[in-house]
């Protein structure tokens, strides 16, 4: 392929691929018509080896601490970022490959239908991902046949232009040419072509999105306002406002709101559950299989709450894939209780409106009564990011572990491995033990007693077992400072701990451990997240 052809057929790529995109955006915010760019990458997401995929998020978290942004605000987005951008590339490629073909027949300067056949090539692998993975009330036929019906025009319009930009072999150049076959005269006609052709597609490009983006936010503000539901109460005060020991300045919040809590799930997008129609089928080996609403399950069952801190499991070590609120739901214990299993059942098989599956050993439900069906986050129904309507709470296990969106229970005989288990992580994933260096408070020093104080601050974790001790170390040698212990929000939440360092001068190096509450050291030895969560110690520098 000629380098000026591979260059047009790259910019001709980018200028049809980019309206095609957007239109499938406005499709998808106007009538629900999903977005194949997201799909294909959910559906890559969920083929590919566990290993694999693990790196891929791995390397994004990576990048994302590399250029010093928060990893919890930001990762759904970069990951959106490069659904679409690897979309386009893909988008492309075939363009590129469209022009190569052009170049090497001829024929098909006469024969532009050829374009279809392009683009029943390139659409119908994607038209089927999309239709079979989306999330959609639109029936998957129409999803499939618009997916397919854009690609059909991308396969027309890329062998038209092609044959309209390609720069020909001076050997095969004809009398058609024009007269004389002035090359210059062909280099404007194509600039002007190119012109035109960008004004269009840029054209499409900003209204598609633009308007996409406006339905878009319209819809999720219509969403939020729906979801009011009657009968939980507004947030309660924090239970250890009076606690002497007040965080040092910069320690991040010890309860955390509800739009800065992290977000993980496994599509671009979070699953949209529409509460009104959902309800909970509870069945397999039981003697009275249940079907609960959202109001059964709020009515039915005594609410109970808890504050709660949850983790993900690839949380690294000081990083911010954990966060704190208030939980409200029911009991599994009583509804387990009400379905009668049978004696051969074993374990509860969780599924999710996205795809996500867990289990929960029954033994696991009969011994500790804190676990719960919840459907409330800070006295509010559960944000859709976070599995309107109903999510479980496992105490001392990682996220992972506890379904968002559930739709359906399953009482089973067998162990089943979970979503993430199956991609080789931690069947059990019980929550390591970590401690955090959030701020060294070097700007708001105090004195005591003349001696010069920087108050160091963080958080420290470990399930439901508690923290009894946290201590600092500077720069890597000497004693073990013991910090003071803010009192926690709950047994389940993490707790906040503070040190008033009588610093010296220069450069140091600060590093904290904890403790668990009956006297287990936390883990020192430096382990990644995969594949039972990251173990190490957090260190953090500071120039006082
Ligand atoms: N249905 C569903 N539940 C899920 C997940 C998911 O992708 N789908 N991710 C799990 C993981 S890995 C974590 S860390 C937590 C995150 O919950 P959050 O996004 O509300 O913080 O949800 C868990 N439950
Ligand atoms: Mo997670």
């Amino acid at each position: 392929m000629k380098p000026q052809n591979l260059a047009m057929g790259a910019m001709a790529g980018v200028l049809l691929v980019a309206p095609m995109i957007a239109l499938m955006y406005l499709a998808d915010k106007w009538i629900d018509l999903s977005f194949p760019p997201f799909d294909v990458f959910d559906w890559i997401a969920r083929v590919l080896p566990g290993p694999v995929i693990t790196f891929g998020i791995d390397l994004m978290i990576d990048a994302l601490s590399l250029i010093g942004v928060s990893v919890a605000d930001t990762a759904k987005t970069a990951e959106q970022a490069i659904a679409i951008l690897l979309f386009l590339v893909g988008g492309v490629v075939a363009t590129i490959v469209v022009f190569a073909l052009v170049e090497r027949w001829e024929l098909l300067r006469i024969r532009p239908n050829l374009g279809l056949l392009f683009g029943a090539v390139a659409g119908i692998p994607v038209a089927l991902i999309t239709s079979y993975i989306a999330q959609s009330s639109v029936n998957p036929m129409w999803i499939f046949l618009w997916t397919l019906l854009l690609f059909l025009a991308w396969g027309a319009a890329a062998v038209r232009v092609a044959a309209r930009l390609i720069v020909p072999d001076r050997s095969t150049v004809s009398p058609e040419s024009g007269p004389g076959g002035s090359a210059s005269v062909q280099v404007l006609g194509r600039r002007k072509f190119l012109i035109v052709l960008g004004g269009a597609t840029a054209t499409i490009t900003v209204a598609g999105s633009g308007i996409g983006r406006m339905l878009s936010v319209a819809e999720s503000r219509a969403r939020e306002m729906e979801i009011k539901i009657p009968g939980v109460g507004p947030m309660i005060d924090l239970p250890n406002e009076d606690d002497p020991v007040k965080p040092a300045l910069g320690t991040r919040p010890e309860y955390t709101a509800v739009r800065d809590h992290y977000k993980v799930f496994i599509r671009s997008e979070p699953t949209l559950i529409d509460g009104a129609t959902w309800a909970l089928p509870i069945t397999g080996l039981v003697a009275n299989p249940l079907t609960l609403t959202l109001d059964d399950i709020m009515s039915r069952y005594d609410a109970r709450s808890e504050f709660v801190t949850l983790s993900c499991i690839s949380n690294r070590i000081g990083g911010d894939l954990i966060s704190t609120t208030y939980w409200t739901g029911a009991s599994l214990q009583e509804i387990v209780a009400d379905v009668k299993p049978t004696p051969e059942a074993r374990y509860l098989f969780i599924t999710s409106g996205d795809g996500f599956y867990e289990t929960v050993d029954l033994d696991f439900v009969a011994q500790d009564d804190r676990i719960m069906l919840a459907y409330a986050w800070d006295g509010r129904p559960i944000p859709f990011d976070h599995g309107f309507p109903l999510r479980i709470w496992l105490p001392d296990r990682y996220g992972m572990k506890q379904p968002k969106w559930i739709t359906g229970i399953e009482v089973i005989g067998e162990y089943r491995a979970g979503y993430w288990v199956e991609r080789e992580w931690d069947e059990v994933a019980r929550v390591r033990a970590t401690s955090v260096i959030d701020t060294v408070a070097v700007d708001s020093h105090i004195t005591e007693g003349g001696q010069r104080l920087v108050p160091i601050g963080g958080i420290a974790f470990a399930g439901v077992r508690g923290i009894s001790k946290v201590e600092v170390q500077v720069d890597g040698e000497g004693p073990w400072h013991e910090a003071q212990l803010r009192e926690p929000l709950s047994e389940a939440t993490w707790v906040i701990w503070r040190y008033d360092w009588p610093f010296s001068e220069g450069n140091h190096t600060l590093e904290v451990r904890c403790m668990e509450a009956d006297g287990t050291p936390q883990i020192e030895e430096t382990n990644p997240p995969r594949p039972s969560g990251a173990t190490g110690l957090h260190s953090k520098s500071a120039g006082v």
